[in-house]
């Protein structure tokens, strides 16, 4: 078949919105990778000829399932539990797991075809998978917790394994909920394995993997600045979300001498003129994740402070953006605020938190602006770092890991100009994660032949 009888790449996205009505997110991750992927496969016959980025984005397996669980009143309560092994030509199937009333099969589905070109991006043998449920943590005594947990487990532990599909955090799961998962998990199978990442310290996890999704966010950032003989010391940044990934982004980007102004919930987010301290982050910390408080309470504790209810923080002025709660909490007409407001680069923590129009609007107007896949791999390269480490069994030293992070990190950023070099000092970072993801995992695709 000649090249120009293809399907081009509006026929190609009619076929993945029929294919998957009612299914937003996921089509939008796809679109926003089959923009760049089109225009690099033009004169690449195989990849067209082995359908290679259809069968990407057909996910491997769907697994669906129910989770019963007794809330502390003795009700019974039923929730759906996903997971979404999207591909796994590179490696197992890896990413994290999310519990959130919004759960549902085209976010999973959106975050596991992203998780794979990301997994690959960070060079190490990852295949991309998600997971999830729509069980609402917020609210939920930690019994409550753990019998959901257990119970999810208890599905899901028949899916997983070591070198079949490794599961993490996300939204609404961290080092509690794992290590609840994990308990289950071990008690089923009586296999105590690297089956899931981001694990305790006691018990097989890796040091920095915590911090690693939010620092890694932030030596993207200053890999890119460099790129304009620029770095961190003295810039003001504007942070979404209030939890993992935006205290420890907030965390390094004070190390590296930047004025942080702005962090948020789902409630609204608070804006501190001072700037939002280590002592600041410190509390943040502690009332998000270990009492599961409001981020308005922030302006109690620090009364210079001003909470914006129900808003996001894309109006206030700076220099640098990290949206690092959720996907599309950044639209196009914030996009272009920040433009206006003279924002000079965005790295993205959160996964696809930018919407399309969004994109359109950072590319048309050349900042430096960097898409989750790319930024936001530093988490689930220390949890590869991490699989690692229990395959060896044993556990390395802060210093080795930090080093590794920055590697990836830097590593990622060089595939990025590789791919996204426009010329005259412009790097579309968008196209070169598309593409450098995409050809590792199209590569070995082909090598296997039609499976
Ligand atoms: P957390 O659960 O620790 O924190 C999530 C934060 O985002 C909270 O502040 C939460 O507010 C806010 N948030 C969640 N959903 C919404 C929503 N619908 N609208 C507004 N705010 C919302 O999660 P993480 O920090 O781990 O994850 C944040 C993002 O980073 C997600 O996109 C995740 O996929 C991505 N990510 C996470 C990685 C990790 O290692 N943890 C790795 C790579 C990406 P509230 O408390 O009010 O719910
Ligand atoms: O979106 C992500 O990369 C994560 N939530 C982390 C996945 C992982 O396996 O550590």
């Amino acid at each position: 078949m000649a090249v120009s009888d293809h399907v081009d790449l509006n026929g190609f996205m009619e076929g993945v919105k029929k294919r998957n009505p009612y299914q937003p997110e996921f089509v939008q991750a796809v679109q926003e990778v089959a923009e760049d992927i089109f225009e690099f496969m033009e004169d690449k016959e195989e990849y067209h000829s082995q359908q290679i980025l259809r069968r990407i984005a057909e996910p491997d397996r769907v697994v669906s399932f129910r989770v019963c669980w007794e809330d502390d009143a003795g009700n019974i309560r039923v929730q759906r539990g996903w997971r979404v092994q999207n591909n796994n030509a590179i490696g197992p199937y890896k990413g994290g797991i999310r519990f959130h009333p919004s759960v549902n099969e085209s976010v999973l589905k959106f975050l596991a075809f992203e998780q794979t070109f990301k997994n690959a991006l960070t060079g190490l043998p990852m295949g991309g998978g998600k997971g999830g449920s729509n069980f609402n943590p917020k609210g939920k005594s930690v019994r409550e917790i753990m019998r959901f947990c257990q119970s999810f487990m208890t599905e899901l532990y028949r899916h997983i394994g070591a070198d079949v599909d490794v599961p993490a955090g996300d939204i609404g799961v961290g080092a509690r909920e794992i290590g609840f998962m994990f308990g289950q998990y071990k008690r089923i199978t009586n296999n105590f394995t690297g089956v899931l990442t981001g694990k305790g310290l006691e018990w097989g996890g890796s040091l920095i993997r915590t911090e690693a999704t939010g620092y890694g966010a932030v030596y993207f950032l200053a890999e890119m600045l460099a790129t304009k003989g620029e770095d961190l010391a003295g810039k003001t940044a504007v942070i979404s979300g209030s939890g993992n990934v935006a205290t420890h982004a907030a965390e390094k980007i004070v190390q590296l001498g930047g004025k942080v102004l702005t962090l948020s919930d789902s409630g609204g987010f608070i804006h501190d003129p001072d700037g939002i301290t280590q002592e600041k982050i410190d509390w943040v910390k502690s009332h998000k994740t270990h009492r599961r408080g409001r981020i308005e309470d922030y302006v109690a504790a620090f009364p210079k402070a001003t909470f914006h209810a129900g808003k996001t923080p894309w109006g206030v002025p700076c220099d640098v953006a990290l949206p690092c709660a959720t996907q599309n909490e950044l639209l196009g007409e914030d996009a272009k605020t920040l433009i206006a407001n003279g924002c000079r680069a965005v790295s993205e923590g959160a996964n696809m938190p930018t919407d399309l129009d969004g994109v359109h609007a950072f590319k048309a107007a050349k900042i430096l602006y960097a898409p989750g896949k790319a930024s936001n791999a530093g988490g689930v390269a220390v949890s590869g770092l991490e699989m690692s480490q229990n395959s060896e069994r044993r556990s390395w030293k802060e210093e080795e890991l930090q080093q590794m992070l920055k590697d990836i990190m830097s590593g990622i950023h060089q595939s990025c100009i590789r791919y996204g070099d426009q010329g005259g000092g412009y790097i579309d970072y968008v196209k070169g994660a598309n593409i450098a993801g995409f050809k590792k995992v199209a590569d070995a695709m082909l090598a296997f032949g039609v499976v």
